[in-house]
């Protein structure tokens, strides 16, 4: 039997065409949701998380809301964000610990809702959509430790991470790190990409405007994270993404121990760099042996260019001495 060409064409483009209806569903609704939101200028005053423990149980209280965030100098960004800011709270909880997790939804003008990459559960029945002026209470276990991603789950996904739902959640392990008692002094860091508000296309081609640590491209140069010379130092490091992967870099020393994703069972030594994925995270520990400015960095050099590089100030008191820090 003689089958036309064409033929074969036909199954390949309806493959097309509902791979992007996967990939996007129902997103035209909440476009227009996300300009309107512009529009109106909404910026709610961020809010403190709470956070209360009893016994094994940990009870976190936080807010999705819209909030104004500097992500470069004088450069604002309309944010969707968990408690007004972007990267939202940093999280710190227990491995074996029972999280009783209530979200406020303060955004009038869509759902969100809570994905936490350290708990086990039904994501179809304790990820869900929180409505506008809603909450809702959720409880899962953290029996995993680590260093992992937060974020918004809601439709469409890369939309509200992009605008700046995420951020870091620790769960110590029960028996701590083998290295804690070296560890001198620690610092938390959140990489991520800011794109051009409301664009789409370059949200989806990874286009971002800048890529950051802690949220904007200047705060860890302005104000360097501190260490005295001969300190141990621990970054607990996450990459929110959404699109870009980390080459997480530290100038000037090798990494001594890496705990992949945080977990003290994925060690490795001697590092230059650690890769993250999009959502990754990490336990990075190192040495600096000698006074000076050393720049941390994604090694994804178009990246840093765009702002993700941070410095960490080595003195002979680990005190600011005040002078502009290193470019890198
Ligand atoms: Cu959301």
């Amino acid at each position: 039997m003689n089958i036309p060409k064409w033929c074969f064409l036909i199954p390949s483009c309806l493959i097309m065409v509902l791979a992007a209806w996967y990939a996007f569903p129902a997103e035209q609704p909440r476009d227009s949701e996300a300009v309107s939101v512009q529009d109106t200028k909404l910026s709610q005053p961020p809010v403190n998380p709470v956070i209360q423990r009893e016994g094994r149980t940990v009870r976190i209280e936080m807010t999705a809301q819209v909030t104004d965030v500097e992500i470069s100098k004088g450069v604002v960004y309309n944010a969707w964000t968990f408690n007004g800011t972007a990267p939202g709270p940093v999280l710190r909880v227990k491995e074996g610990d029972m999280l009783e997790f209530t979200l406020k939804n303060m955004d009038p003008n869509m759902p969100h809702s809570m994905d936490f990459h350290a708990v086990h559960a039904a994501p179809s029945q304790k990820f869900v959509d929180v409505m506008p002026n809603e909450q809702g209470t959720f409880t899962y276990p953290a029996n995993t430790p680590g260093v992992f991603m937060y974020h918004c789950g809601t439709s469409p996904l890369l939309l509200h991470v992009a605008n700046g739902m995420y951020g870091m959640i620790i769960v110590e392990p029960k028996a701590g790190y083998p290295s804690d008692p070296d560890i001198d002094r620690e610092y938390t860091i959140v990489q991520s990409e800011w794109y051009k508000q409301n664009d789409l296309d370059a949200i989806r081609d990874g286009d971002a405007e800048y890529v950051v640590f802690n949220g904007d491209d200047y705060s860890l140069k302005e104000h360097p994270l501190l260490a005295k010379a001969g300190d141990k130092v621990r970054l607990y490091v996450s990459n929110a993404g959404p699109n870009h992967v980390s080459s997480f870099h530290v100038v000037g020393t090798t990494l001594d121990r890496v705990y992949l994703d945080g977990n003290p069972q994925n060690v490795l030594y001697g590092l230059q760099s650690v890769l993250l994925p999009a959502s990754g995270g990490a336990v990075v520990e190192f040495t600096v042996t000698e006074e000076g400015d050393y720049p941390i960095l994604t090694h994804q050099l178009n990246d840093a260019a765009k702002g993700a590089v941070a410095v960490l100030r080595v003195t002979s008191d680990g005190l600011d001495n005040g002078e502009p820090a290193m470019s890198h």
